[in-house]
């Protein structure tokens, strides 16, 4: 089975590895590249040596392609892309901005770029800029989010451009997979199931939560200061609720609100402090219940997939065309 992400990526599954900042690190990367689809290391607010330690572990994990994520809010973002040409790395996604100024130098750099896009304008603006796909990315997903929903985000993206495009958000199985797919899709991205997965060094206590966590678990908070983030109901949420009340009615500053968040997703994923820190993750964490290795995950999807567009298409194959 190919896609032309598999084929402008060459990875067997058509399946990426959500670069999670603090959670997307050398091990998981390299094992899930290792294992056929796309590790991609989270470069979150992380400085260039952290980064650069993650991408010599991937080297020696395995020599299948991986990428590297770069969060454009992170003051480190312009030593991040100094790193990855530098790294001779080969495909970088973006997050949570426009990568604009860093297109010519990456792409002179021989790099495939995929940006993570909210919004069919924003689609259409990267395409013109030349980039190479898109990560059409919906609320369902977790940490720092849009406004639209993957089935009505991908759909309208893909009818929008040319250039492939990767559906995320809300996908841990073989089914949401396929439904991806049935938007247009050529590749799904996942986050949460690669969170829990044996080869990943989020702390238990982080990946417990993520595995007892029920549909209506998580919340969108800090939306009022336009950076909406999602991540599991706990002490830390509750505060964010209440300071966003202070904050419409003239008693919270904008930044206030910001230091609420600063350092709570390490103190969650490192250290474990899953009460007071930011416990990102996504919508269908409800479905996730077992921790397994990268490998098993991709099989499950990617076979899982096939199985449910199989039995599907058989059900319509009588309809006439
Ligand atoms: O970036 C993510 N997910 C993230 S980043 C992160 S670290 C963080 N923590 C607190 C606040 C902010 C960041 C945790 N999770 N996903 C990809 C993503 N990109 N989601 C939404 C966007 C996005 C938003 C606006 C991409 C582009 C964009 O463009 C605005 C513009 O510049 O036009």
């Amino acid at each position: 089975m190919k896609t032309s992400i598999t084929e402008l990526l060459n990875i067997k599954y058509p399946i990426f590895q959500g670069g999670m900042a603090w959670v997307a690190d050398g091990d998981l990367a390299g094992a899930v590249s290792n294992a056929g689809g796309l590790g991609i290391i989270g470069g979150g607010n992380a400085p260039k040596e952290v980064v650069k330690a993650n991408i010599d572990r991937v080297k020696a994990i395995t020599d299948k392609p991986f990428g590297v994520n770069i969060m454009l809010l992170s003051p480190f973002a312009d030593d991040i892309v100094d790193l990855v040409i530098e790294e001779g790395v080969k495909v970088v996604t973006t997050g949570a901005g426009n990568p604009g100024k860093y297109m010519e130098r990456l792409h002179a750099a021989g790099i495939t770029v995929i940006p993570v896009v909210p919004s069919v304008a924003l689609a259409k603006r990267m395409e013109k800029l030349g980039v190479d796909a898109v990560i059409a990315e919906g609320m369902e997903a977790g940490g720092h989010i849009g406004k639209l929903t993957t089935m009505t985000l991908v759909r309208q993206v893909v009818d929008a451009v040319t250039i492939p495009v990767i559906g995320a958000g809300g996908v841990a199985d073989g089914r949401g997979a396929a439904a991806v797919f049935m938007l247009g899709a050529e590749a799904v991205q996942v986050g949460t199931r690669f969170v829990v997965a044996t080869e990943s060094n989020a702390h238990p206590a982080f990946k417990e939560r993520i595995l007892k966590a029920k549909d209506i678990d998580s919340v969108v908070s800090a939306s009022v200061v336009g950076h909406p983030v999602r991540a599991l109901k706990n002490k830390l949420s509750t505060a964010y609720s209440q300071a966003e009340k202070d904050f419409l009615a003239g008693k919270k500053t904008a930044e206030e609100i910001e230091e609420l968040g600063a350092g709570a997703l390490k103190n969650a994923v490192v250290d474990g402090d899953v009460v007071n820190g930011s416990v990102m993750a996504g919508q269908i964490a409800g479905l996730v219940s077992k921790e397994e290795s990268c490998e098993d995950i991709l099989k499950d999807i990617y076979y899982g997939a096939a199985n449910v567009i199989r039995q599907e298409a058989l059900r319509w194959a009588d309809v006439p065309e």
